[in-house]
């Protein structure tokens, strides 16, 4: 009998045929899709997302595990949309405009799908009209910025501006990327920064549950 726990330590070592067959066990054995992602991936990429903050595991690790709860969610996502389960927040995520860098975004938002956010992933170079209008079109609870340059960071501050003044007074704005800071983020009026993947899980979920 599979275990969620087994599910768990799978997929934070990125064993993903080992987790796939977990995960095919638990619902051979009654369980409900959405405790399986809850209660066995998400601890999982919770678990290496801690090492990964302390780095005792590095982006190679980080993106193996995962593949292994993307695989997963590839079983499990048709069943949860047949419920009618939907995950309770959606984040808008992008490098701002003129950046090509992408992997750190990538990162936070495979940490945040697999906390169980929706995520809308705009790419990179994403102009600030296109931030706000993908917000108004997902209705989104919050709006992730990565930046990697110095020179995008103004960028970003534009970001911010232009989803203050399209009105969109409820949705969340938090910012990362190796330059930027908590007092860059203070200064263009963010509602948050984070420094790593992991820390932007814990960040989310505060910012999305204060809404
Ligand atoms: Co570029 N690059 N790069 N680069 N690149 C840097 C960033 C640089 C520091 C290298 C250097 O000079 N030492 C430098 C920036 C200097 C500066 O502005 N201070 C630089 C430069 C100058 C450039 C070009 C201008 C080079 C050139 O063409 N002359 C050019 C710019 C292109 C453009 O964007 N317009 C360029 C291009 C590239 C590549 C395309 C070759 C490639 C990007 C590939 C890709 O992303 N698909 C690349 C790479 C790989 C790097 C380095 C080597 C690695 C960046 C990376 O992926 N780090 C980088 C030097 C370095 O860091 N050693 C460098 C790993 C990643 C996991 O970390 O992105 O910081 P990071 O993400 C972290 C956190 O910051 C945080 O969480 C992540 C995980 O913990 N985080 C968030 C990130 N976003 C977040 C958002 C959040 C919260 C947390 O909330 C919303």
């Amino acid at each position: 009998m599979s275990t969620l726990s087994e599910l768990a330590i799978a997929v934070e070592a990125g064993k993903r045929n080992d987790a796939k067959a977990l995960t095919l066990g638990l619902l051979d054995d009654g369980m409900q899709p959405l405790d399986i992602v809850e209660q066995g991936l998400v601890p999982g990429m919770s678990a290496i997302g801690e090492k990964f903050k302390n780095n005792e595991v590095f982006v190679p690790e980080m993106l193996i595990a995962a593949r292994a709860m993307k695989e997963c969610m590839g079983i499990l996502e048709p069943l949860l949309a047949q419920a009618g389960i939907k995950p309770k927040y959606t984040a808008v995520i992008g490098t701002v405009q003129g950046d090509l860098h992408d992997i750190g975004k990538n990162l936070v938002a495979m940490m945040l799908k697999g906390a169980n956010f929706g995520i809308v992933d705009l790419g990179t170079n994403v102009p600030p009209e296109k931030f706000v209008a993908a917000i108004k079109e997902h209705d989104a609870h919050l709006v992730c910025l990565s930046a990697l340059l110095t020179t995008t960071m103004p960028a970003m501050k534009s970001t911010v501006q232009a989803v203050r003044e399209a009105g969109l007074t409820s949705v969340k704005i938090m910012v990362g990327g190796a330059p930027v800071t908590q007092d860059y983020s203070d200064e263009i009026g963010a509602d948050g920064y984070s420094p790593d993947a992991a820390s932007a899980v814990d960040l989310a979920t505060k910012l999305a549950d204060s809404i």
